[in-house]
Formats: C-alpha cells, sequence, structure tokens
C-alpha cells in the first residue's frame, strides 16, 4: 500500500460509471468486486419524520449546510475505512447506500442508527453542539456493520460489545482520516461535540474510560475501565453505553503493545472477531475468547500479537 495517501482522502476517481463517482482502490486498480459509495445526506428540518429530504446524493457538490456536508464526508471515511482495509463494500457487505439525516427533531441531544440509516440532532447548543463529527458518524455506521455481521442484542454485555465495538471502528476511523498512529490518536470518541460550557473533552475515553467529562449537567463520565468495576444496572439497557468501557480499554491496551495503526493488526483482529462470533447473546469472555481465536488464525498459535491480547484482555479483568 505505497500509495495510501493518495487514496485515503476523497477517493474520487473518474469512471465508466461518470465523472466524479465515489469508487474505493478496488475499482481504481480494476479489480473484480468493485466496492462503490452511495451517500444519501438528507435534511430532517428539525422534525422527526425519517428520512426527510434528499439534500446531497452521491457526487453532488458540497451544500454549505456544514451538518449536511460533514456527514457526507464523513461517511466517506468510514466506507473508505471498511472498503480498503477490511474489503467490506458498505454496511452490509454489498454496497448498500449510506443514509443519513441531519437536523433530526429540534434541539435534539443525540445521533443514532435505527436498523437502516443514521440520524443526527444539531444538539441544544448547551450540553452538545453538534452530532455530526467523525468518530460520531463512524461509530453509528458501526451499528450497521454491527447489524449486518449477524448482531450484537442490544443488551447487557452483548450490548456493551455492540458499544464498545462502534467507539472502536469510530475512534479507528478518526485515526486514520487524521494519518495518527495509536500513539499520537487521543482516543476520545466525539470530542468537540459538548457544549461550550461543558466541563469536559469528549463522550468516552478509550484511553481512560470515566474521564471524558464531570460536570453539572452531565454528571460524571460513569465508564469503567476493569471488571471490578462493571456497573449493574437497568438503565441505558443494562449500561450498554457504560460498561462499553471495558472492552474499549482492552482494545486501547492492545494498541499500545502492538504500536503502529489500529486499523492494522488490532482492527483485523477485531473485524475478523465480529464476522466470526455468530453469538448476538456474546458475553465480554466469549469476544475476547473470539479476538483470541482471530489472533492465531491472522498470526499464529504463540505469535505476539497472540500474547499480548491476553495480557490486554487480562488488565481489564477478563481472563482468556
Ligand atoms: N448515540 C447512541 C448510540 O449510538 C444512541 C443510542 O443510545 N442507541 O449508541
Ligand atoms: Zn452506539
Amino acid at each position: 500500500r505505497e500509495d495510501r495517501a493518495a487514496h485515503s482522502g476523497s477517493g474520487v476517481v473518474p469512471t465508466a460509471a461518470g465523472a466524479g463517482t465515489f469508487v474505493s482502490r478496488a475499482l481504481a486498480l480494476g479489480a473484480a468486486d468493485a466496492h462503490t459509495c452511495d451517500r444519501r445526506v438528507h435534511d430532517g428540518d428539525e422534525k422527526a419524520a425519517l428520512p426527510g429530504n434528499l439534500v446531497r446524493g452521491e457526487g453532488d457538490a458540497a451544500t454549505g449546510d456544514e451538518e449536511v456536508d460533514r456527514a457526507y464526508d464523513g461517511a466517506g471515511d468510514v466506507f473508505n475505512l471498511y472498503s480498503e482495509e477490511f474489503d467490506r463494500n458498505s454496511i452490509d457487505g454489498f454496497g448498500m447506500p449510506i443514509v443519513q439525516t441531519v437536523h433530526h427533531r429540534r434541539n435534539y441531544n443525540n445521533a443514532f442508527w435505527n436498523g437502516e440509516q443514521m440520524a443526527y440532532g444539531d444538539g441544544d447548543g448547551e450540553i452538545f453542539q453538534t452530532f455530526t463529527e467523525l468518530s460520531v458518524i463512524a461509530h453509528e455506521i458501526s451499528h450497521g456493520v454491527v447489524q449486518h455481521s449477524g448482531g450484537l442484542i442490544y443488551q447487557g454485555q452483548s450490548g456493551a460489545l455492540n458499544e464498545s465495538y462502534a467507539d472502536v471502528f469510530g475512534a479507528m476511523t478518526q485515526q486514520r482520516s487524521q494519518g495518527q498512529d495509536v500513539y499520537q490518536a487521543d482516543w476520545l470518541v466525539g470530542k468537540g461535540i459538548l457544549g461550550p460550557n461543558i466541563n469536559g473533552v469528549a463522550l468516552r475515553s478509550m484511553k481512560a474510560p470515566g474521564t471524558a467529562y464531570s460536570d453539572a449537567l452531565l454528571g460524571q463520565d460513569p465508564q469503567p475501565y476493569h471488571m471490578d468495576f462493571y456497573v449493574n444496572t437497568t438503565s441505558d439497557n443494562g449500561g450498554v453505553h457504560i460498561n462499553s468501557g471495558i472492552p474499549n480499554h482492552a482494545f486501547y491496551l492492545y494498541c499500545m503493545y502492538l504500536g503502529g495503526n489500529a486499523w492494522e493488526r488490532p482492527g483485523q483482529i477485531w473485524y475478523k472477531a465480529l464476522q466470526k462470533i455468530n453469538n448476538p447473546h456474546a458475553t465480554f469472555g466469549d469476544w475476547a475468547a473470539q479476538t483470541l481465536d482471530a489472533s492465531i488464525e491472522l498470526y499464529g498459535a504463540g505469535s505476539y500479537e497472540m500474547m499480548m491480547l491476553r495480557r490486554a484482555w487480562n488488565l481489564v479483568g477478563i481472563d482468556i
């Protein structure tokens, strides 16, 4: 991949399908299994209805609405990551359109994947200022990838694994778009989306779960970094956004052992584990074991990659 830099930007190359069509490196090189990106950004007009009005389709010029344009560009970065590093053609692996709605509802303080598309609020301007931030966009799209890879039920530990996969690939997309290796990265998810008066740096920190914010309005970042502090709760689907701190931190620690880029060995292992786990009820232990299998398949039994993966899981209190 000597000329990665030339392809990690817009990825726009002229093709028979039309000038400016967004295609992956595979098609540019004439590969048979071409991946073609099809982004569709809608304006929800601050209403709840989805998808709203189509305002920017694939290949269309920037609109000047920064929510629209960030969603469009961000989805391109996510598409490129999955296509070029994981040979995956869009969310379902078969080139499905990436449908997004911005300006969803009024003062809406969240973003989500609803099973078919992404939606992003503008935030209330106090607690949150926007949700069209690259790690958040990649997080939401990655929920779609989880769904189309067999799924992880959005409750308890399997739900926290679903959340963690979305955070891992959210951070990874951001790092790749900025050309950051694992030591240069800040490991924050949702940096810059908090309101101006909120005491915090991001929505979550994979490097130091529990430290992303501490604020009168938002409270204290509730994420644990070790099984000793696992939160048993009925809220948030059994703490899916809370206990995800544990597998998030395991991924971070593993990256610290390996160095390089997150989408290389660690990302390859996490992606393969998702494709192979075939257990929507997976626990943290099931997932850790699946990543260990993937590390052996990819790098060999007894490899440094396998041994350090075991150490990373053990450090967060999961014995494999
Ligand atoms: N932003 C949240 C997420 O993607 C929405 C939710 O709770 N499902 O995890
Ligand atoms: Zn999520």
